[in-house]
Parts: C-alpha cells; structure tokens; sequence
C-alpha cells in the first residue's frame, strides 16, 4: 500500500520539490520560531469591539512589509485539539477522526519536521509551560526528534503571574528568552502560548478591552484574553530584538484551532451580522497564518486556499531543504500547482471555488448552494478527499512508514 500511496501523492503534488520555485531557501541557515497560538481565529483579526481594535499588534503585522500572510489558512483538526495541530504541523498528515494520534500512535515511525531538522544540523526544541505529559507530548516529542522540551517545570509560576491554564503568556514569553538564548544556532524553536484557552478567562485589571456583548459569556471573553495574547506576542517580538535573536531568525505565527464552537452560533451571528450557516461555519475554521522574514519587504496577503497540512513543506521549502523522498499530503504554499483543494478532518473541504460541508456544495465566492447539476463539481475533490484522509489513516493505524525509505532517492 505505501507504494500506492506514493504514486497517489506524486501525482496529487506535481510540483514537489521545487527547488526553482517562488522563495525557495529565502531562510535558508536562519533559526525558526514558530508560534502556535492558542485558540486563535482569523475573524479576530481587525475585529474591534465598542470601536477598539482586538488585535492591533497582528494587525500591524499582517501590514508590515516582512510578513506574508495567507488569509484562507485553516485549521484541520479534530479531537487531538492542540496535539491534532501540532501532529498535522510536525508530519503532514492528518490528525485521526477519533481520539489523538498523539495519544494512540506515539510509538510509531514518523518523518517529522524537528527530526529533518535535527538532520540538517538545527537544534530543535519546544516551550510550553504546562505538564509535560499533557497530551502525552513528552513520549511524542521524543519519538519525533525534539533535543530539548521546555515545560512546566522549566519556568517560575507563582500565583501573581498565571491563572486560567497556568502561566500567563507574557511571563511565558520573557522566560523563555534565556533559554532561546542557550540554543544553538541554527535552531527550530516551537512555543505553544496557553492565555487565550476556553474558558477565556482573564483577571480585570489584565483586560485591555471591553468585554463584547451578547448571549455567550464564551464569545464575550474571547476577545479579551485574544487582546492580552496580541500584547504579549508584540512583547515578544520586542524581546526577541532585545535578545539579538530576531534578525537571524524567521517567524511563523499560527493559529491552532477554534475557540468558538458552533454552539455559540447564535452570538457569533451577532458579531458577524450575518447567520452562521454551514458555509459559515466552515469559513470560520480559518486562523491566521503569518511568516515574517525579517528584511525580507516584499510581504503582503495572499489568498490561496491552505492549510495545516501545507506548513511542513512550506517551511522546508523556505529553508531550503530538499526532501524529494518525503511522503507529505499538503504542498509548499508557494508552488505554482497546488493541490487544489484543504480537506478538513469530518470530510469537508474548501478549494479556491468551492466549499463543502454536510453534503452540501457552496460556492466559495457567493456562499450560495450550489443547485444539483452544478453541485456534481464538488463529486471529483469529495472522492479525492476521502480517498486523502483514508491513505493517511491507514499509514497512522498500519504504522507503513516502518516500510518506506525517506532517504531513498538522494541515494
Ligand atoms: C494544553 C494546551 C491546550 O497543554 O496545549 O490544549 P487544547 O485543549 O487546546 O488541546
Ligand atoms: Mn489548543
């Protein structure tokens, strides 16, 4: 089967690797540091609530002229929550429809990202102030080539600086830096901020933005804790620079998931003057994605239908890493042939002109139900999405990458 599998996504991703391509190596020898953001939604983005910006430091970001952002980047987790984010992130594959492969496939034989870099002489580590075992990262991280684990017991939290969670993001961020600092370079550093978590609650005096108003305490707060993550995510950068790590470095900033559920629909409507229909729903499962390449001052938007499933080959492609051999189910965001379509975990899936949940084919640009003969356009990309999602199931459940060489072409 793996051999099927192989055949499956060389044809599915003509353009891989694609050393000649659009920014190829741009961060070629720079360290990485990659943000996963806690719960982060892209309609937070610009969003204000009585006329203040929720996001302001992410606003100016997103403008500045070294960060490339994709605005149509979703998330395609499942059960996994966090752990589903990273795992997509680390392999590019998907997350299981049950349960967390983090949990139930810790063991197996992966070709992740930190142990590519490891191979490429990058020191690789992760930062994330709570219990180590929480989401059994502990025995993952090993298994997939992490030096170095900065949890919990890696920081100072005393009452004054956590609460919710545990240790608050600014704290996070400026304790962090002393321990980036001992990294060698180049490193790939992943930090998994912890603030801005259901049930997004935060002290008053730390709330530099009025509560929104409507049915759901949930959504009320969500922008609070956001504006507190936006603050300390622009601290960071701050530190960063302070450190002399930011020049040498590029920044990847990424949401991990939703934090409004659909039970809160009613009052997300509210916010969005609009009904949360599927198609909606589904629109909401974008969260940001940003690259910032220091110096680099072509930046700007870009609206090309991605995924979580495409940041592997994203970043090995910035850094200028050849993997012909690799077995990934997304695309470097760059590439001129793209997989047309991102298949999220329950079998819906957006491409640039379609969107389609619960069986039912939208049209991406209107939102409108596509009548029944033009809904056949969805038929080809839905029997490509199942067939995806259960390639890369068989590969987690059969353990196939014990069988297959990565290394086999370079030889
Ligand atoms: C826990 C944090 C949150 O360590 O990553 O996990 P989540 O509940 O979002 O999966
Ligand atoms: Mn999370």
């Amino acid at each position: 089967e793996v051999s099927e599998i192989e055949s499956y996504l060389k044809e599915t991703s003509p353009d891989k690797p694609d050393k000649n391509g659009e920014l190829y190596g741009i961060a070629e020898d720079k360290n990485v540091i990659f943000v996963s953001v806690e719960s982060f939604q892209n309609f937070l983005l610009d969003s204000e609530v009585n006329g203040t910006e929720t996001t302001p430091f992410l606003n100016e970001l997103k403008e500045s002229k070294d960060t490339i952002t994709f605005e149509n980047f979703y998330h395609q987790t499942a059960q996994g929550k966090t752990s589903d984010s990273e795992f997509i992130v680390e392999n590019s594959l998907y997350p299981l429809g049950r349960g967390a492969v983090y949990f139930t496939h810790a063991a197996n034989e992966y070709n992740a990202l930190p142990e590519i870099l490891n191979e490429e002489g990058y020191e690789t580590s992760v930062f994330h102030a709570n219990n180590a075992s929480f989401w059994n990262r502990d025995v993952m991280y090993d298994n997939i080539g992490y030096d170095e684990f900065y949890d919990e017991k890696s920081y100072e939290v005393t009452p004054e600086n956590s609460f919710g969670w545990g240790l608050e993001d600014k704290a996070f961020f400026e304790q962090s830096i002393k321990y980036l600092q001992s990294q060698e370079k180049p490193f790939y550093s992943k930090f998994i901020t912890l603030t801005h978590h259901f049930p997004f609650e935060l002290p008053e005096e730390k709330a530099h933005i009025d509560k929104y108003d409507s049915n759901s305490k949930t959504l009320n707060s969500y922008f609070q804790t956001a504006r507190y993550t936006d603050e300390a995510l622009e601290q960071f950068f701050q530190q960063l620079k302070d450190a002399g790590l930011y020049e040498d470095s590029i920044i990847i900033l990424m949401g991990d998931h939703y934090g409004i559920s659909d039970f809160h629909n009613k009052a997300m409507g509210q916010f969005l003057g609009k009904e949360v229909d599927p198609y909606v729903q589904t629109q909401l499962q974008r969260v940001p994605f940003m690259v910032h390449i220091p110096g680099y001052e072509k930046g700007g938007v870009r609206d090309k239908v991605v995924g979580q499933i495409d940041v592997k080959p994203t970043l090995l492609h910035l850094l200028g890493i050849e993997e012909s051999g690799d077995m990934t189910f997304g695309d470097n965001m760059f590439a001129k042939k793209k997989k047309d379509f991102v298949a999220l975990r329950d079998g819906s899936f957006v491409s640039e002109e379609y969107v389609y949940t619960n069986e039912v084919c939208y049209d991406r640009s209107t939102g409108e139900p596509l009548s029944e003969a033009e809904a056949e356009a969805c038929q080809p990309i839905k029997e490509k999405v199942t067939q995806e999602l259960s390639y890369s199931d068989n590969i987690i459940y059969g353990d196939l990458f014990r069988f297959y060489d990565f290394d086999k072409e370079e030889e």
